[in-house]
Order: structure tokens, then sequence, then C-alpha cells
């Protein structure tokens, strides 16, 4: 089973996918944590890097066409896929696809915690409040594998993952 975990930068995903493996692992089933953008830097699969914006230009049909390499390899009970491009995940690596969202006021914390840049930190804002990944999520993968969560409080993790594991078991 392959849930991917997507969201605006600062919403929360690593923070979920770690809790969400835990709480597998805790019931005896294996998993493995693939983190897109580590894939991406480790396996060079960029084009350039925009030192103004601090990120990565990627080349998609790479990401994916390696990505589905990666995927056979895989004999976990469960793999949890993280990254904020979900133009990067094959369509068949993906049974659920669990999109983080934010308060505006809370992702504007988070990210100044990070100390992005201004531009950084505005072009994030900006993808959260357009709901960019959310559609690009439904134009990918269709609204019936997508669930929609608030990210925003520790009490919202917990809920988080509780309903998560009750979907999956
Ligand atoms: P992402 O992986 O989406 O960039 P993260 O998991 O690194 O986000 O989280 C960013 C920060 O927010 C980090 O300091 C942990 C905190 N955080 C994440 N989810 C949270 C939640 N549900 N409640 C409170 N803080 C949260």
């Amino acid at each position: 089973m392959k849930v991917l975990v997507t969201g605006t930068p600062g919403t929360g995903k690593t923070t979920f996918s770690q809790a969400l493996s835990q709480a597998i692992q805790s019931r005896d089933r294996s998993v493995q944590i693939v983190q897109v953008n580590d894939i991406i830097k480790s396996e060079r699969l960029y084009d350039e890097y925009d030192e103004h914006l601090d990120t990565y230009i990627i080349d998609d049909k790479k990401v994916r066409k390696y990505m589905e390499g990666h995927f056979s390899d895989i004999k976990s009970d469960f793999c949890v896929i993280e990254t904020h491009t979900v133009t990067t995940v094959p369509k068949k690596c993906a049974d659920l696809v669990i999109v983080l969202t934010c308060r505006t006021d809370v992702l504007y914390d988070r990210l100044q915690g990070r100390r992005y840049g201004s531009d950084k930190v505005n072009e994030n804002m900006e993808c959260e409040i357009m709901r960019v990944i959310l559609e690009e999520a439904h134009e990918r993968f269709g609204a019936q594998r997508i669930q929609e969560l608030a990210s925003n409080t520790v009490e919202d993790l917990e809920d988080n993952v509780e309903a998560i594991i009750e979907l999956l078991f």
C-alpha cells in the first residue's frame, strides 16, 4: 500500500509521515518512508538550482521514471512517500493521497522559523492560499484517492494519524 503525503512546505509532511509510520510499525507492519526531495538530490534528478529561491528546478519526467524503478524494489507492507511536488509521483505509486493544509498564520510562523528568505516565504504562502497542491493532486490522482487534512495543531496531528490508520487497517 502506497501512501503519498503532500502539501505546501511547512504544512507538516515530515512530522505526519513519521508519526504515521510509527503507528503502522506499532501494528507490526513494515513501512518505508520515501523522501522524494532526498532522492532528487542524491540521484541528481534536477536540471538546475535556483539560488534566488533556494530551490531545485526539477525535471518531473526524469523523477517519475526513477520512482517507477525505485518502487518495484520496495518490499515493505506500506510505503509513505513524502513530497510537495505531486507531479514527480507516478500515478500508480499512490493508492492514497493525503494533502495536508495549514492556516496561513500558522504556516507563516513555521516558514519564518526556518529562516527562509522573504521570496521563498511568499512563494510558499501563495501556494497554500491558492491551494495549488490540492488542485494538482486532484488533477493527477482524482478526488477518490484524496484525503485533505488540516495540520495546524498537535491535536490535528494525532487525529489525522488515527483517521488514516482507520482507513488503512
Ligand atoms: P514539511 O515536511 O511539510 O515541510 P514539517 O513536518 O517539517 O513540514 O513541519 C514544519 C514545522 O511545523 C516543524 O517545526 C514541525 C511543526 N509541525 C508540523 N505539523 C504540526 C502540527 N500538526 N502541529 C503543530 N506543529 C506541527
